[in-house]
């Protein structure tokens, strides 16, 4: 049973079951004061940006995580990701303090829950959410915002607001806000885009919950775009992702019709992408990895089939993406068998194997999927990424190889998966015997095949 912890001391708090409602000029002026104190739960790629976002703005921020190895880090100085710096940590500091116990946010005027959504059998896992909730929430005081800012299912802010009225008598709106402003976070943007300068969508679970969410992200997103409510926020932010898988799917097969007719595919969509309005270009690559784009359309399926409508197309896409890295190595296979080579014992080196460029992230990667394929048909695989200092996969390290003319011409194929570090323009690539290039980057050359 979730119930609130009531603090009569507190001058900001009043027992709001005794019949109170918190003053609406108390959060406002704690906000505009810098005085609120601002708790973050999950300290990861979306979590950590946000707690520094607050710490930056004046806030103090209490930051909790389960993972002991990220609090150290975290009190080390250290940042594991790349959109924040140990600078910033350092800097921040004095306004940032981390820790594992949820009694923590006690001291919190407003909390932003920041966990993992993934799926578990194709459908959402919303574990971490729940347990989250539950951990917190009985530490929370009267007239404390809460919001979901984890990519959810919609329906999902709204069940849990029953949830908390229905079994802990809490009245959403009065005791306790709630809303859901889904993450935009994109991991080493290279167009600058961040969190302070992406719109935040908010969508509470009563009109003051989305007031009070949205005068909290002022203080740090320079747009706030409220919506009707926390369903509009949840489907439009799953909608955002699946509309990009669909168009990623839609330029691979775009790619296989243009291999097929001799005719470049990157030069094809920088020609489309000219066309200043209805056109937004995506390109072909190995696959599509992280923690976002392959898993949060699946969230849509169930939902769809209650609702007896057809997420065909959605569909159509994911398994369009699911394939691809399969077809990277059925290439691999077919190249070195038109050399006159087999892929048994054959020497095939992986260039970059997170999910995409500029990021160490390893989830969903499709060079996961194209080294296992590989493994499978008897090739010695090794990989290079800068980023990625070893690798183990399926319990076996995967060999790591020097970037270098010898290592390259020692190779049977050479593949290139993640392009980091405009390695691209590197002039190693013609020491390689044949070339892959998964991406469609590379500058054309005799040993160099596109995907
Ligand atoms: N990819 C392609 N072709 C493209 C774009 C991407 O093959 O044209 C591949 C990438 O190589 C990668 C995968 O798709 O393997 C995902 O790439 P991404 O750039 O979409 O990266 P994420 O997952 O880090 O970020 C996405 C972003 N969503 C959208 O742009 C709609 C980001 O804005 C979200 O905040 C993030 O998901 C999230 O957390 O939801």
């Amino acid at each position: 049973m979730v119930t609130m912890v009531s603090s009569p001391t507190d001058s900001r708090a009043a027992d709001p079951r005794a019949g109170t409602v918190v003053e609406v000029a108390d959060f406002d002026r704690l906000i505009a004061s810098r005085k609120a104190v601002v708790g973050i739960i999950g300290l990861g790629y979306t979590g950590l940006p946000l707690a520094t976002g607050f710490a930056a703005a004046g806030f103090s921020v209490v930051g909790l995580d389960t993972d002991a190895e990220k609090i150290n880090a975290i009190l080390r100085g250290e940042s594991y990701l790349p959109d924040v710096s140990d600078l910033e940590l350092e800097e921040l500091h004095p306004r940032l303090s981390v820790g594992t116990s949820p009694a923590a946010m006690a001291a919190a005027d407003a909390v932003v829950v920041c966990v993992p959504t993934p799926t578990s059998h194709g459908v959402a896992d919303l574990s971490h959410v729940d347990a989250a909730l539950a951990a917190v929430v009985p530490h929370l005081r009267p007239g404390t915002l809460l919001v979901l800012q984890s990519t959810i299912p919609p329906g999902t802010t709204s069940a849990a607001a029953r949830r908390l009225t229905r079994e802990g008598g809490i009245r959403i709106g009065t005791d306790l806000y709630l809303a859901m402003a889904p993450e935009r976070i994109n991991p080493a943007n290279a167009d600058g885009w961040r969190m302070t300068n992406t719109p935040k969508l908010v969508g509470g679970f009563t009109p003051e919950c989305t007031r009070r969410a949205t005068v909290l992200f002022e203080q740090v997103c320079e747009q706030v775009h409220p919506v009707s409510s926390p369903e509009v926020a949840e489907l439009a932010k799953v909608f955002e992702n699946t509309f990009r898988l669909v168009n990623i799917a839609l330029s691979l097969e775009l790619s296989d019709l243009c291999r097929h007719l001799r005719i470049p595919v990157r030069e094809v969509i920088d020609a489309a992408a000219t066309k200043p309005y209805g056109f937004l270009a995506h390109y072909p690559g190995p696959g599509v990895g992280g923690e976002c784009i392959p898993v949060d359309p699946l969230f849509l399926q169930p939902l769809a089939q209650l609702a007896g409508t057809d997420l065909s197309l959605v569909q159509a896409a994911h398994r369009r993406i699911t394939e691809r890295p399969g077809q990277v190595v059925d290439r691999i296979v077919e190249l070195i068998a038109a050399g006159g080579g087999t892929i048994q014992q054959a020497r095939v080196l992986i260039v970059g194997v997170s999910y995409k460029e500029g990021v160490a992230d390893l989830r969903n990667a499709p060079a996961l999927d194209i080294i296992r394929a590989l493994r499978h048909c008897g090739a010695q695989v090794s990989y290079y990424d800068p980023l990625v200092p070893s690798m183990v996969l399926d319990n076996q390290a995967v060999p790591v190889a020097a970037w270098t003319p010898t290592e390259l011409a020692a190779q049977d194929c050479v593949v290139l998966v993640t392009p980091h570090n405009r390695i691209a323009a590197d002039p190693h690539w013609s020491a390689a015997p044949l070339v892959l290039d998964t991406r469609n980057v590379l500058t054309p050359g005799d040993n160099i095949e596109i995907l």
